[in-house]
Formats: structure tokens, sequence, C-alpha cells
């Protein structure tokens, strides 16, 4: 059963590069901690030392990769974190924060590097034991807006130098997937912590928290 003996709730942000989710992640997180909840921060692709190390494969801008290689890296990163960290965090009944999860590889490798989406769809639920989020936010930015962030911050890494036209279609692919996955879509360009307030005001409302 994929969510027997899970006792925790898990979060997921999702977005483009530069969109805020390791900021709204890390706020998410604070506000746990504050409130002394158990829980885990995480993020991807990494997170383990398996993951760490194809982190550094997949961002390195030197590597030259076949695109399937690329969609099997991402997967064989995620199936480690979801083994060894996510899932036994969720046994436990802690609240689970994940910034980014496999609809980054539905949206980067699917539709923005045009792979079959239900292939790279099935890889991944088989590599994550067909785990998936209670709650998903999708920050919702224009591209330029977040690769400007980036590139102002720590110049651009070997998937973020693609071009526009990728973006684009990995903008689209959110979108299909929002619908399809019911995301929660966060305007992401609205102040910082007016973002996470919507984010807390959404999560009680539902006695997540
Ligand atoms: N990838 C990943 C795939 O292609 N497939 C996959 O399956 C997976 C898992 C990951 C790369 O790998 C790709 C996607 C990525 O290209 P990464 O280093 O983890 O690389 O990069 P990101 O996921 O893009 O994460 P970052 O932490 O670099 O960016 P975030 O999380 O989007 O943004 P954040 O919060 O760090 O903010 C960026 C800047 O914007 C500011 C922040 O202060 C910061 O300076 N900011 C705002 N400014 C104005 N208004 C707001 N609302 C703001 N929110 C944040």
């Amino acid at each position: 059963m994929v969510r027997s003996n899970i006792k925790g709730r898990f979060i997921v942000f999702e977005g483009l590069d530069g969109c805020g989710k390791t900021t709204q992640a890390q706020l998410l997180a604070d506000y746990f901690s504050c409130r002394g909840a158990e829980y885990l921060h995480v993020r991807e692709p990494g997170g383990t030392d398996v993951g760490d190390k194809l982190r550094q494969i997949l961002l390195d801008p030197d590597t030259v990769l076949t695109r399937w290689g690329e969609v099997l890296l991402l997967a064989a990163a995620r199936a480690q974190l979801v083994q060894d960290v996510i899932r036994p965090a969720l046994v436990r009944g802690m609240v689970v924060v994940c910034d980014r999860y496999l609809f980054s590889s539905l949206a980067y490798q699917g539709y923005g590097l045009r792979q079959d989406v239900e292939l790279v769809r099935q890889i991944n639920l088989e590599a994550v034991g067909g785990l998936m989020p209670d709650w998903t936010f999708l920050l919702d930015i224009e591209p330029d807006v977040g690769l400007a962030r980036q590139a102002n911050r720590r110049g651009l890494d070997r998937i973020e130098q693609r071009d526009e036209g990728f973006f684009q279609r990995v903008v689209e692919g959110y979108q299909l997937l929002a619908k399809e996955y019911g995301f929660i879509t966060m305007d992401g360009t609205a102040p910082i912590q007016e973002i996470h307030r919507q984010v807390v005001d959404i999560l009680e409302s539902e006695n997540t928290l």
C-alpha cells in the first residue's frame, strides 16, 4: 500500500527556477519549528549522500548527459530520498516540506525536454513507490523573472542555461499538471511574507498545522 503506516503530512513546493520555493519552504519549516512541530525540510535533487553526488553531476554546466540519462539520474536521486528520508519521516508522523518533487521531472524533462511524459511519470511513480504529496503549492512566475533573480544571486546552473522555449514549455507543463493534480497556485511575484501568510492560512484552514 502506497501510504500504509503514514501518519505525517507531505507538503511540496514547485515552480520555475527562482520562483521562491526555497524561501517559502524555509519560512514554513521555521513556522513548524516555532510551533514545536516535528518537521523535515528537504530539497530535490539531493538530500542523501547519493542524491547530493547526483545533484553535482546534474547541475554542473560541464556535464554532458543524454535526455534519458537526465530523467533516470533525477529519478534515482528521488528514489533514494523517498526511501531513506521522506517515507521514514512520514511514518514517524513528521511534517515533510519538500522543495521540488516528481512534478519537476514531468514539467522539466517531460514537457520542457519533450520526453514521453507518460514514461517519465511511470518511472518516477515506480521510483517513489507511488508516494504523492498531500499539498503541492505552485509558485507562478514568468521565466525571465526567476532567471533574473538567479543570475543576480549566483549565476545559472546547467539546466537554468537552457533557452527561452524550454522554460516556456515548462510553464505550460506546470499549468497542465496544476489542473491534473489540483495544485494550489500562488502568485510568485507577491511579497514573500504575503505568500507565506497565504500558505499558512490554507494549511490552517485544512487543520494541517
Ligand atoms: N530539476 C530538478 C529538473 O529539471 N528536474 C527535476 O526533477 C528536479 C528535481 C534544481 C534544478 O534542477 C532542475 C530544476 C532546476 O533547474 P536548484 O539549485 O535546486 O536546481 O534550483 P531551484 O530549484 O531553482 O532552487 P533555488 O533555491 O535556486 O530557487 P527557488 O527556490 O525557486 O527560489 P529562492 O527561494 O531561492 O529565491 C530566489 C531569489 O528570489 C528571491 C529570494 O530572496 C532569492 O534571492 N525571492 C523573491 N524576490 C521577490 N519576491 C518574491 N516573492 C521572492 N521570493 C524569493
